[in-house]
């Protein structure tokens, strides 16, 4: 494959940005190798500086559930830019953007916009913390919720005491007060609620974890997780970044039937333009500024483009049908990857929710970041390398989410299987 171009951009950009990208996982360090640079996108396919095509998996990871250059999504932002781009005053756009958002998702009754997931979680932490007047938080290993200092923390020795931060950077105090317990497990949360209750603000979560491959959750995980949380008077945060529109209109909690008090929001929402969102119910959003102390705030917050691709996105999620078809294909496509792993006799692990799909070389099962570091992460970039060499762009690491589209027709996901079917057996 000619990849002289990106070569020679690669090596421009690593003059002018920290390690040449402005998102590391896009540097192709996890898998080896250089990063292409993309030119365009149409549908499900990515186009590269040097002409090659890809059907893309990534998928900006996770926004493009539409495909990439939507008509009716770029129509309508390309209206909305004659307009100007940002106004820094309230529009009639936010109002029926969070109004859609409210329709959607039963347990947030009020939101507010911000511009991106970190911004989002971050947001919603101080709320909790706020709210509860207290300090502590408990995440799950293996779980990402965004860059924010508190949250790049890691399970201190033994599970009693708090935080050391994971990043260098993040002073000791940021991380003193968030707890880490191993993602579906029951008894080890248990055991911190007991002991740290008293302390604890708020519980984190992804309904479905999508930041170490796809996790789903265990059978009475969340439902634990929220009786839990109820009878200690510590809130529930879903952080549904990734999970929000994407494996149900309504997120994870419309499909597990789990209320959390507060949820967090991004990427399908602004349709590929940066927008971010918390909210939850009223008694708990009114303590955020100006209707309350709590503050928090944004340039670009709410911006008019970027909530209308949001707006058309959602619009388009709600014709009949949507998620049934995503649903299919996501199948056909574990069912096509399955058996040719089987017939190669490579262990492959999947896990999927919808059109979000986790592929682990590693007998499994994954339940946990444990069982999916045991996937051999030097197979997973060879098969990386060798689909992108067919024309098959899946994500530049082993920890993340395969996501598909509308757009993904049976025509890709066939060629998708027939050539991990040739890759399976070089494996
Ligand atoms: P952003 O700040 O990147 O918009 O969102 C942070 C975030 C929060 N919560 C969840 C569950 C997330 O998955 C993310 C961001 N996801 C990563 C990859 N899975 C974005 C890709 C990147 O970091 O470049």
């Amino acid at each position: 494959m000619k990849t002289t171009r990106s070569q020679k951009l690669f090596a421009e950009a690593l003059r002018f940005i920290p390690g040449g990208v402005n998102s590391p996982v896009r540097a192709f360090l996890a898998v080896g190798g250089q990063p292409l640079f993309i030119k365009r996108a149409k549908g499900s396919r990515l186009y590269d500086v040097d002409g090659n095509s890809f059907i893309d998996y990534v998928l900006s990871w996770g926004p493009m559930i539409l495909g990439h250059a939507h008509p009716s999504v770029v129509k309508a932002v390309a209206r909305a830019v004659t307009n100007s781009t940002s106004y820094g005053a309230p529009t009639e756009l936010e109002v029926r953007l969070a109004r859609m958002i409210t329709e959607a998702v039963p347990s947030i009754e009020e939101v507010r916009l911000v511009s991106s997931g970190t911004e989002a979680v971050m947001s919603a932490i101080r709320l909790a913390r706020a709210y509860t007047k207290r300090d502590g938080i408990l995440k799950f290993e293996g779980c990402y919720h965004g860059h924010s200092d508190y949250l790049l923390a890691k399970a201190g020795s033994g599970l009693a005491t708090l935080g050391i931060p994971d990043c260098p950077g993040v002073p000791a105090d940021f991380t003193r007060h968030t707890l880490t317990a191993p993602f579906n497990d029951v008894r080890t949360t248990q055991q911190l609620i007991l002991e740290h209750h008293r302390e604890l603000a708020c519980i984190i979560v992804e309904p479905i974890a999508g930041n170490m491959g796809v996790v789903p959750p265990g059978e009475e995980f969340l439902a634990t997780l929220r009786t839990l949380t109820e009878a200690h008077g510590i809130l529930l945060i879903f952080d549904e970044v990734i999970t929000g529109f994407r494996v149900h209109y309504g997120g994870a909690q419309a499909l597990y039937g789990v209320r959390p008090d507060l949820t967090c929001l991004g990427k399908i929402i602004g349709g590929g333009l940066p927008v971010g969102a918390y909210g939850g119910k009223r008694e708990i959003m009114g303590l955020v500024a100006p209707a309350g102390p709590v503050y928090q705030a944004g340039t670009l917050s709410g911006n008019p483009l970027a909530v209308t691709a949001g707006i058309e996105t959602l619009t388009k999620l709600q014709a009949p049908g949507v998620y049934k078809k995503l649903e299919q294909r996501a199948a056909e496509l574990a069912e096509g990857l399955g058996a040719a792993a089987k017939k190669a006799g490579v262990p492959l692990t999947q896990t999927r929710v919808g059109s979000m799909l986790g592929v682990f070389f590693t007998k499994g099962p994954v339940v946990d970041y444990a069982s999916a570091k045991r996937s051999d992460t030097q197979v997973y970039a060879k098969f990386f390398h060798q689909m992108l060499e067919k024309g098959i762009y899946f994500a530049p690491s082993q920890f993340e989410a395969a996501f598909l589209s509308t757009a993904h027709t049976s025509e890709d996901i066939e060629h998708t299987i027939k050539s991990a079917d040739a890759v399976f057996k070089t494996l």
